[in-house]
């Protein structure tokens, strides 16, 4: 049995946790010693706990982040209930800063914070000698020269002195009594901070994924840690310096996975393309090794990409590398507030040159609820970045993450955080908590409408009526959009026609969704095809012919399919002047066909159908282009099924 149990809860299954992988390389003795047992946060905490207990240790280690810190606090919890002599010893982004007041913290033995590939090895090493020694010469605590009870704290081992589990109380308690439930086997502080590894004589964590990880899970490397840039809200801003891994010691283990027939790569290097010679050292190396299938992801800074990694990115086959591009905002003072510095026409340039010349898949992520950034500033970036054409947009929701120094604006933006994970944040100066809301709807929606790349013929129908945010402002946009207001009804559907304010008719889409909808999860994609259509005919006042064509163009794309069947299509072009006031502006009274029962679809919440359909949805992705999405991105895609990438 393993003295040493290295567990975490990932986000998915899909997920292979790489930071256990690095503290299982650099265990040096105690490896033979030791397991890793990783689970993900869908099971539940007694599961977790059960299978742990099996393995009978003498100390667990957990890998703590904000995905998984609620059930591992349940599960740590568990534990020092049952077997209160179990050492606990936490690690991760989670605990690594303002550990005071965290449940979790309270209730383990000790917290190494920061980098602990190599300090995890050292206190285990001391724990396990003391605990010996003790074993051996039959003395207690204290007399060994161990950690003594802190003065006026109950230190026992026995869990019958605590409160019963159903006081309603019980859960502080948790944190409160069993924090007495030290194992009273070290002299070692609870708080113990890692020095940064010896990043070129760390050991190798890749022979710890196994031909099960390669054939079903992502595969995470990296070729340096550490992020130069100083950006307010991101974790990786305090990870100073940027330390460099020997790349050809890098290169040779890359080759022994690829050999082992890893076909997926996802670098979590926080920006790829900072140090040209070694960027492009990767990307030649997997370009002369390519295969199909092979699929690689970098994040990058978006403003930095030099003609000699130009050319050598165009050499990659369509769809074979992702770039997540961090953009976060276009506004100058929001970027200035949160510290980040970027140039906003490079990176136009950049993105253009990667969708007009490269096969590559661009994935920008932007930010809602930066301090300093309201609705319509967010709006007109949306817009630009929609002009500028990446397959998708990620659209997240500020979150307040444990040592980030965003905190400084709290009071000048009165920013509102949830107090639990994810940390994200309600409302600010410029953004209601009501207007976050709908920001939150228009997230999730579109993901399912755009992101998904499932209806890449008919989302720009949304649009396509002729107005700009920049200008007539978002309440004018907002208003006009898509109505037939704004542009004569011939512009509508006409590529050639000024672009609206993508922002502006998305978000009414997504309040028109979400007033017939009322759900925003478990969307069968059939019923994604049919809101776009009520919409965009009932709403909009669009061809209904056309409306059908396009819709049916991107359900085809897919091959073998059912039928799509669209209610109301068929009876053809409706005159316009058949819409009332009433009709544009009530979700309700024309979102369905004539005769089509109420029930369902308004009623509140109510699943319209199982899991499996909306599963459905996110495994059959496809490009945002009007191409089909390359195989090697379907692949990754159908691995990482439930991947939502960063
Ligand atoms: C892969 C990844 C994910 C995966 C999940 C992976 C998994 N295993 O399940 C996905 C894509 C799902 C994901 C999602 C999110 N993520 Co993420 N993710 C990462 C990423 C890119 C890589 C993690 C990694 O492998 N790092 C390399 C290893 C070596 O480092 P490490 O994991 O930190 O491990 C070291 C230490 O932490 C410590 N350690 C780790 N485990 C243990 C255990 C013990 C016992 C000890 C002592 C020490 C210890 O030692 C390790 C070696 O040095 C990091 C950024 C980064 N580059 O690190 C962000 C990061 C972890 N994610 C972050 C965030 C904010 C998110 C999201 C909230 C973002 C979002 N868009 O919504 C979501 C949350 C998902 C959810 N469901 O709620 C933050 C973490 C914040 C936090 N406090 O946990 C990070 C740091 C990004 C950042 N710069 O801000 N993420
Ligand atoms: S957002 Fe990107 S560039 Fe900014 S600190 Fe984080 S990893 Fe670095």
């Amino acid at each position: 049995m393993p003295d040493i149990v290295l567990a975490t809860l990932n986000a998915k299954y899909i997920h292979a946790s790489f930071g256990l992988r690095y503290l299982m390389a650099n265990l040096g003795g105690l490896r033979e010693r030791a397991c890793m047992a990783e689970f993900h946060i869908n099971q539940t905490p007694l599961e977790i706990t059960e299978a742990i207990l099996l393995h009978e240790p003498r100390i667990v280690g957990f890998g703590v982040y904000i995905w998984n810190v609620e059930q591992t606090t349940e599960v740590v919890a568990l534990l020092k209930r049952i077997r209160p002599e179990l050492i606990i010893v936490l690690g991760g982004p989670e605990v690594s800063y303002e550990t005071d007041g965290q449940e979790i913290v309270a209730l383990a033995d000790h917290v190494i914070t920061g980098e602990a590939d190599v300090k995890f090895a050292e206190v285990c090493g001391q724990l396990l000698e003391t605990g010996d020694r003790r074993v051996e010469t039959g003395k207690d605590a204290g007399e060994t020269g161990e950690r003594k009870p802190e003065s006026g704290k109950k230190e026992s081992s026995d869990p019958a002195a605590l409160p019963g589990p159903f006081s309603a109380s019980h859960r502080k308690a948790d944190a409160s009594e069993l924090s007495g439930l030290r194992s009273p086997l070290s002299a070692l502080p609870k708080i113990i901070p890692a020095e940064l590894p010896p990043i070129d004589r760390l050991a190798s964590p890749y022979d710890f994924y196994t031909d099960e990880d390669l054939a079903h899970r992502v595969v995470y490397v990296e070729a340096s840690r550490g992020c130069p840039f100083t950006c307010e809200f991101c974790l990786s801003s305090l990870d100073v310096p940027v330390r460099a891994f020997p790349l050809d010691a890098f290169l040779s283990a890359m080759q022994r996975l690829l050999d082992r027939g890893a076909t997926q790569f996802k670098f979590v290097d926080r920006t790829f393309n900072l140090h040209l010679p070694t960027s492009m050292g990767i990307l030649q190396f997997f370009l002369d090794r390519w295969r199909d299938g092979l699929f690689l992801h970098f994040e990058m800074i978006p403003d930095r990409l030099p003609e000699q990694l130009r050319a050598l990115i165009k050499k990659f086959p369509p769809g074979a590398v992702q770039f997540e591009v961090g953009i976060q905002t276009f506004d100058d003072a929001t970027s200035k507030n949160i510290s980040r510095r970027q140039n906003l026409e490079r990176l136009a340039d950049n993105l253009r040159f990667l969708r007009e010349e490269t096969g590559v898949h661009v994935h920008a992520d932007l930010i809602v609820g930066l301090p300093g950034e309201g609705m319509e500033s967010f709006g007109r970036g949306f817009d630009r970045l929609v002009g500028l054409g990446p397959q998708e947009i990620q659209v997240g929701i500020l979150k307040r993450l444990r040592g980030t120094p965003i905190v400084r604006h709290d009071a000048e933006f009165a920013m509102r955080y949830a107090p639990h994970p994810p940390y994200e944040i309600l409302a600010t100066r410029d953004i209601s908590f009501p207007a976050m809301q709908r920001m939150r709807r228009f997230a999730r929606y579109w993901d399912i409408v755009a992101n998904s790349g499932q209806f890449t013929t008919t989302l720009p129908m949304l649009w396509d009526c002729g107005l700009q945010i920049a200008d007539c402002g978002l309440d004018e946009a907002f208003e006009k959009c898509g109505t037939g207001e704004a542009a004569d009804q011939s512009t509508i559907h006409n590529p050639q026609s000024a672009i609206a304010s993508p922002f502006a008719s998305f978000l009414r889409f997504s309040d028109w969704l979400h007033a017939t909808l009322r759900r925003t999860h478990q969307i069968a994609l059939q019923s994604v095809a049919q809101c776009l259509f009520d919409f965009l005919t009932g709403e909009n006042g669009a061809d209904r012919a056309t409306v059908a064509a396009a819709l049916e163009a991107d359900w085809r794309r897919i091959p073998g399919r059912a039928v799509l069947t669209l209610r109301g299509a068929e009876t053809g072009k409706r005159n316009r002047a058949e819409r009332t006031g009433a009709q544009r502006r009530s979700p309700k009274a024309n979102s369905f066909a004539a005769g089509e029962p109420e029930g369902p679809r308004g009623g509140a919440g109510k699943p319209e159908t199982g899991k499996d359909e909306a599963a459905d949805l996110t495994a059959l992705r496809s490009p945002h282009s009007a191409l089909e999405k390359p195989a090697a991105i379907r692949t990754a895609r159908r691995q990482a099924r439930h991947t939502q990438a960063l």
